[in-house]
């Protein structure tokens, strides 16, 4: 027998423990080893009943989805959990951890079902652009109607036990041990007589309109198809008898297994925990981190101070006057009560973090004992400086000095303190509380235990953190400036900015680029702009100005009700500003170019190869470590549609010989802007991928 499960007797019961650590992925050898278990169990004399249980952390996390994109194997999981259903035995799941995708559908075709009270329990499928695929989608709603059911696949919440109890997914909540509970219930229903009960002879549920549910699904998912899909094999499991239901979600899980969404969704799920994993921080110990100084109470140090206070450290902020501070002080508190209304803290923890946790200051010398302080003031070289000379100043030595920038240059901040090795890049994003994304901009000098402190605040923050190298705007604001010029130039040579943001809504982004830069405010554009312009624009690249008149009369987007849109009837009910095309056009006219149309397939194509171009000059100079940083980077900043991947898995996907090709068309109309990465054009020559890249950074 498989050494993933453990088989053992218990009187008239024989206990399967499965040991797959870390979380009991139901991988090739699990499933062998069930079988293997459910026959000697059945061989067995004298039992009466089989227990199935976890060791560790969950009962099972699932399918094993690293098998996922290879040839199946057998045992197949929708024919083992047949199997262990149509045991002449009585057998029970006693789960604990999380029991989700296959792991719940195997406790799915167990006869009873017992669980911890701390146990969680869902059907993440579509999370990974798939469907439950081993009869997850036929026994479900046998339990606990069709509606429920959906919910539960189409949103892959994981569910507590004591509402997977209620909706009839769980037949017992008991705290203590799951193998000794699991045991002893099952030694109850041996000896109450209580008969096998296989979910697949069960009733079917009433039918619901499917084709409206189908519909109405669909258009929630933004372009994601396999939550539409939960629709049509749960129907089938109605419609028909269970085999032929069982068999309709298994060519839906098979076809969805062959979609791009499918892969783009599992890169980003690996990516997710790879991101924060750098080869070169293996065994660096992480600073002492309990205490945070702030700087800077604005909208975006209130945010970073929530979010350390929300994590459980200790949190100094400082301003400049005690009426700034007051006013610091309030936003942090409309951010927390904001947690409090969704059930993310306590009302003791709410009143404990403003009383007692959080110091709002007015002198730099309150900062003498923080563990790492970040700086969250106006973004100008000179006021860093003069900020990081009062640090050095005051913080004890060993403190982690940390600038918020966005694009300012970390190696000059650093080399104006005593201490550059202590000096550190957070760019967090707005609002800091809530976005999860974190870039550590590692400078010349940063030391890694800095950097490894740094990723050790991001964990312990729950963000995602991407490790950038320093250039402007680093890894997410310098490919966002790339791509961001490539619509700018699309709507001097004839597109709107209404067709572009349609377009790649439609592909995917919660926002296109021109409703983006409402939300955050057309003056930041405008500021970086001028300093560009002062800093001298290579004539040769193409320039408009349309925007900044835009600007000049006070529409700075959604804060002043109108940018590129009027906001009047509110955000949702955005409307085009009329004003904006007759700048447009009258910049056209001025630049003396002639509009031309473009298709939304146009627009995208061309808005990608933008950003995948920059993507690919940002690895290659090693800005960023590796493809999966710059995916992650878009995914959690910048609204990229999850179910793609990220720009560089999507690149793979599209084919980079075909987006090569695109760009060498677009370089005869531009050969400034468009200059080709030379990591593009190698990986093109050596027929490899970015996912190689990736590959090759893991091994
Ligand atoms: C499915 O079941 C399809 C069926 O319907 C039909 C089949 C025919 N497989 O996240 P963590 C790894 S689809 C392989 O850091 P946490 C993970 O990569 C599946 N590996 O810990 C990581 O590895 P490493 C449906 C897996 O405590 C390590 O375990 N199930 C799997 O924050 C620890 O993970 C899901 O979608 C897996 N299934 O969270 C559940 N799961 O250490 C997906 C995890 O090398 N998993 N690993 O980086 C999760 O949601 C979380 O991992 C979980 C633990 C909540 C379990």
């Amino acid at each position: 027998m498989s050494d993933k499960i453990a088989y053992s007797r218990h009187g008239d019961i024989a206990v399967l423990t499965v040991q797959n650590p870390p979380v009991n992925a139901l991988s090739q050898a699990v499933r062998q080893g069930l079988w293997d278990g459910m026959d000697r169990a059945e061989a067995d004399d004298g039992v009466k009943a089989v227990l199935i249980v976890g060791e560790g952390r969950a009962f099972f996390a699932g399918a094993d989805i690293t098998e996922f994109g290879k040839p199946p194997m057998e045992p197949y999981l929708p024919v083992l959990i047949n199997r262990i259903e149509a045991s002449p035995l009585l057998v029970v799941a006693s789960m604990h951890g999380v029991s989700l995708g296959g792991g719940l559908e195997v406790a799915l075709g167990c006869h009873y079902r017992i669980a911890v009270p701390s146990a969680r329990v869902g059907l993440p499928e579509v999370h990974l652009g798939l469907i439950p695929g081993a009869g997850g989608t036929q026994r479900m709603p046998r339990l606990t109607g069709v509606e429920a059911a959906l919910d539960v696949m189409t949103t892959g919440r994981q569910i507590k036990a004591d509402e997977a109890a209620k909706l009839g997914l769980i037949d017992e909540v008991r705290d203590g041990d799951p193998k000794q509970n699991g045991i002893d219930y099952t030694q109850s229903l041996l000896d109450a007589g209580a008969p096998r009960r296989p979910v697949s002879e069960m009733e079917t549920p009433a039918a619901i309109d499917w084709d409206g549910a189908f519909e109405t699904i669909l258009s929630r998912g933004r372009g994601q198809i396999s939550p539409a899909w939960c629709v049509r094999a749960v129907q089938a499991g109605v419609e028909k008898p269970f085999a032929e239901g069982l068999a309709a979600e298994r060519k839906i899980f098979m076809d969805l297994m062959e979609t791009d969404q499918r892969q783009g969704m599992i890169h980003a799920f690996f990516s997710e925990r790879a991101v924060g994993n750098l080869p070169e921080l293996k065994g660096v110990e992480p600073r002492a981190l309990q205490h945070i100084g702030v700087i800077g109470g604005g909208t975006m140090g209130a945010g970073i101070a929530t979010s350390a206070l929300l994590s459980g450290f200790q949190v100094t902020l400082l301003e400049m006057t005690p009426e700034a501070g007051e006013a610091a002080r309030k936003r942090i508190a409309g951010n927390l009560s904001g947690a409090l209304k969704r059930g993310k803290i306590s009302q003791d923890k709410h009143d404990a973090i403003l009383n007692n946790i959080l110091s709002v200051v007015t002198n730099y010398e309150a900062l003498s004992d923080v563990d790492l302080v970040i700086e969250a003031v106006f973004e100008e070289m000179s006021v860093k400086k003069t900020v990081f000379a009062e640090l050095d100043r005051v913080c004890k030595k060993g403190a982690i000095l940390a600038s918020n920038t966005s694009y300012l240059d970390v190696n000059e901040i650093a080399a104006s303190t005593s201490r550059p090795e202590d000096v550190i890049g957070l760019h967090f994003f707005s609002p800091a509380h809530v976005m999860k994304l974190l870039e550590i901009v590692v400078a010349d000098k940063t030391a890694p235990d800095v950097v490894a402190t740094g990723f050790e605040l991001g964990k312990r923050m729950s963000k995602i953190s991407v490790r950038a190298g320093v250039c402007d705007g680093f890894i997410g604001n310098r490919i966002l400036s790339t791509y961001r010029t490539a619509a700018d130039h699309m709507i001097l040579d004839g597109a709107s900015p209404y067709e572009i943001d349609k377009a790649l809504e439609a592909f995917g982004f919660a926002m296109g680029p021109f409703a983006v830069a409402d939300l955050a405010g057309l003056d930041i554009g405008w500021a970086v702009r001028k300093r560009k312009r002062a800093e001298g624009i290579d004539p040769a690249a193409r320039d408009s100005s349309y925007a900044d008149k835009l600007c000049e009369d006070g529409h700075f987007g959604q804060k002043t009700g109108k940018g590129y849109y009027d906001y009047s009837a509110g955000a949702k009910a955005r409307v085009p500003n009329p004003d904006v095309m007759p700048l447009i056009e009258a910049e056209r006219a001025q630049q003396g170019i002639s509009p031309r149309e473009f298709t939304a397939e146009e627009i995208v194509r061309r808005y990608m190869a933008a950003m995948v171009n920059e993507s690919a000059k940002v690895v290659g100079e090693g800005i960023a470590r590796r493809p999966l940083d710059v995916d992650m980077t878009l995914l959690f900043g910048y609204g990229f549609p999850r179910y793609r991947g990220g720009p560089l898995k999507w690149a793979d996907i599209v084919g980079l010989p075909e987006l090569l090709a695109d760009m060498q068309e677009y370089r005869k109309e531009d050969p400034h802007f468009w200059q080709i990465a030379p990591l593009l054009e190698q990986l093109v020559a050596e027929g490899k991928t970015f996912d190689d890249l990736n590959k090759a950074a893991a091994a």
